[in-house]
């Protein structure tokens, strides 16, 4: 038997450094519908998802929460775990960055990059703060100070070790321009504009100021940098070993990547960085990098740092595994946001699956035991039919052409146009008439046509929503298909169906919004209640902080998120001579922001500045425009300007 062709696919790895959401589910549900649809077409597949267990914020996560990193880390792993248990992840493996082999396997690629000459010690310089033992560089500094603690700071050198990112430029260029490796095309652009042709640096690649990492092996002090670690785990989930002549078994087998899956954010990680390591280590380029778009809630980007996320272990007892994967996977356009809404998310449920879906099975069943006692077998085919047969023989194909480009939204499109065909040939054959008037044998004709359309719908559901698909088939005692074989119209001659339980029952929209609402404030207080604790503590631990003088400790300084946003558009705001609105790019991100500077700036002046914006502030809507943060100006009686960075340095930079 000729060896099957293999499939590698992974998502990124999770950093476990908070709630997980369903923004993190999108990508993994995502994953795991193309694998399994890999899978039923007859390739090896190899799917892999993980943790990012590393770095700075985790180790100040939980030295906040008083435990080691690894405890830390240890609790939110087994709840991700659990979320894809639940989910139905069918994946392969599992991989954490902590795992043995994987940190044992990220200091060899690092020594053997330093071996070769692709990673080098050099200095660069900057400003020390000796009781911190932190190293900063100019902008960090806050009014020339540590930023930390506030003290002097002295000039010093600190060594690192850097990737020659940029002896890689000119390959990694001609990747992303030549080959259709990294998808939307869209974000070809702007990853050859905005990074390589703005100027490819070399990147350090280790740090000092932490401990939470993979040891530099040669060098202890130094801890390989986070996005090195991480990216590894493509290849050292396979068993890499650079010390090793020979490749790992699972390394020939798989390797490489035929698509690394994950939201727009880190493309740039996966699309230079990723490539250049892989080149520098002899080994061959992924094949496709797809980029999707983000998840919203309540207008942002749902992520843990902003705290607008949708909690999926409270929704999956609610609504089923299903209903979230179908949701998720109908809901997003390739490569573009999507928002969730509780009652898009509940219309959709009632529409698709417990009325088109289920109607049709449960008539089309009802029906065949009614009549005929639920045996069903193959009749002629008359006018009426050919259309919904020709559908029928159409489906796979242009399924198996969206899932080609990785398109689930658009796969799940078409085969809920053959349930919405079927309905309305339903409506067009109208069996009872056809009872009424007895003519059974038409009427058997017509029940069969359907049930294969149960049948081909059923098949091809499997990949996005496995248990429906498996309860569909259960109504024509058809076992869960392990592939696409014998699709075609015509190909189960005779069926002896049963009736079995609605798949999806009604949703009452009324009473699920009112639950949201409910669980949202419950969500809310206790985000209040966790906010007012922690103050309560922090208030507690600084006593001798005096109100009076309006002192504020740097914990609370730093709960304000500050960053270097660019300006890309501006206008004025009808019917305001104050405001103007701003466009910003905030590293990957776009927001909008409305500030009351249209007295001291003009549109055009605004637009290429780079400015200080600040971040986490609530959105609120200034002349029916939703303003997501604010920007900073120094004011000094009338005259105000721009507070702005120093020297050039790249949007999203954070303000510390
Ligand atoms: O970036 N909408 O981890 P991370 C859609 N550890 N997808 C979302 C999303 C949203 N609102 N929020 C998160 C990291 N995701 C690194 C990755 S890989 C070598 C290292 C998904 O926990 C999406 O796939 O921040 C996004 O790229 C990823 O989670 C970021 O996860």
């Amino acid at each position: 038997m000729a060896e099957k062709e293999k499939f590698y696919i992974t998502t990124p790895i999770y950093y476990p450094s908070g709630k997980w959401h369903l923004g993190h589910c999108y990508t993994t549900v995502y994953g795991d519908a193309v694998a399994r649809f890999k899978r039923m077409e007859g390739y090896d597949v190899f799917y892999l998802t993980g943790t990012d267990e590393h770095g700075q914020k985790i180790e100040k996560r939980a030295a906040a929460a008083g435990v080691s990193p690894k405890q830390f880390v240890d609790g939110l792993v087994a709840e991700i775990k659990e979320l894809w248990n639940a989910l139905d992840i069918s994946y392969d493996k599992f991989i954490r960055t902590t795992d043995d082999y994987h940190v044992a396997a990220v200091q060899k690629i690092f020594k053997r990059l330093y071996e070769q000459g692709d990673v080098y010690k050099a200095k660069y310089k900057g400003k020390y703060c000796t009781p911190c033992e932190a190293f900063w560089t100019e902008t960090q500094l806050k009014d020339g100070k540590c930023p930390d603690c506030g003290r002097e700071v002295q000039d010093a050198e600190e060594e690192s070790y850097f990737f020659r990112l940029s002896k890689y430029a000119p390959r990694v260029r001609e990747l992303l321009t030549q080959t259709d490796f990294l998808q939307p095309e869209s974000r070809v652009a702007e990853m050859v504009n905005n990074f390589i042709d703005a100027g490819l640096e070399d990147l350090a690649v280790s740090r000092t100021s932490f401990k939470w990492g993979v040891p530099v092996e040669f060098d202890k002090g130094h801890i390989v940098y986070v996005w090195v670690d991480a990216l590894s785990n493509y290849i050292t989930a396979l068993g890499y070993n650079p010390e090793s002549k020979e490749l790992s078994p699972q390394m020939k087998k798989y390797w490489s990547a035929d698509l690394h899956l994950m939201a727009k954010e880190i493309v740039r990680f996966h699309s230079i960085i990723w490539p250049a390591i892989l080149m520098a280590l002899q080994l061959p380029l992924p094949k496709k990098v797809v980029a999707h778009g983000w998840l919203q809630f309540n207008g942002d980007k749902m992520s843990k740092s902003k705290g607008n996320v949708v909690d999926p272990f409270e929704l999956l007892p609610r609504f089923g595994k299903d209903s979230l994967r179908y949701y998720l996977l109908r809901a997003m356009p390739f490569g573009a946001d999507g928002a969730f809404t509780a009652e898009t998310f509940l219309t959709r449920i009632n529409a698709d699956l417990c009325n088109d879906l289920g109607n049709l099975v449960r008539r089309t069943v009802k029906m065949n035991e009614q009549y005929f006692s639920g045996k069903i077998a193959e009749g002629k085919a008359e006018s009426d039919d050919l259309p919904l047969i020709a559908q029928m023989n159409a489906l796979y194909g242009e399924v198996k052409a969206a899932m080609n480009e990785y398109k689930p939204q658009v796969a799940l499109e078409k085969i809920f146009d053959l349930v919405g065909a079927a309905n309305k040939y339903i409506d067009l054959t109208k069996p009872w008439v056809l009872i009424k008037e007895g003519k059974t044998e038409r009427l058997g004709e017509v029940l069969y046509v359907l049930t294969e359309a149960i049948r081909i719908t059923g098949v091809l559901l499997a990949p996005f929503i496995p248990e429906t698909a498996g309860k569909v088939l259960d109504n024509l005692k058809l076992k869960a298909p392990s592939s696409f074989d014998g699709l075609e119209y015509g190909n189960v001659k005779s069926y002896e169906t049963v009736a079995l339980d609605a798949l999806f029952p009604r949703l009452d929209v009324k009473k699920e919004l009112a639950e949201f609402e409910k669980s949202g404030e419950k969500e809310d207080g206790k985000a209040k209640s966790k906010a007012d604790k922690q103050n309560k503590e922090k208030k507690e631990d600084k006593k001798e902080m005096s109100e009076e003088n309006g002192l504020i400790t740097i914990d609370e300084f730093f709960r304000t998120q500050l960053r270097v946003a660019e300006v890309i558009a501006c206008e004025k705001v009808e019917k305001a001579d104050k405001l103007l609105k701003l466009t910003l790019k905030v590293g990957e991100e776009t927001r909008t922001v409305v500030s009351g500077i249209a007295k001291h700036y003009t549109p055009e002046q605004m637009v290429g500045k780079r400015v200080v914006l600040v971040a986490n502030l609530k959105p609120r809507a200034m002349r029916g425009i939703e303003s997501q943060g604010m920007i900073l100006c120094a004011s000094e009686g009338d005259k105000l300007v721009l507070v702005t960075p120093e020297s050039a340095i790249a949007s999203g930079a954070e303000v510390c």
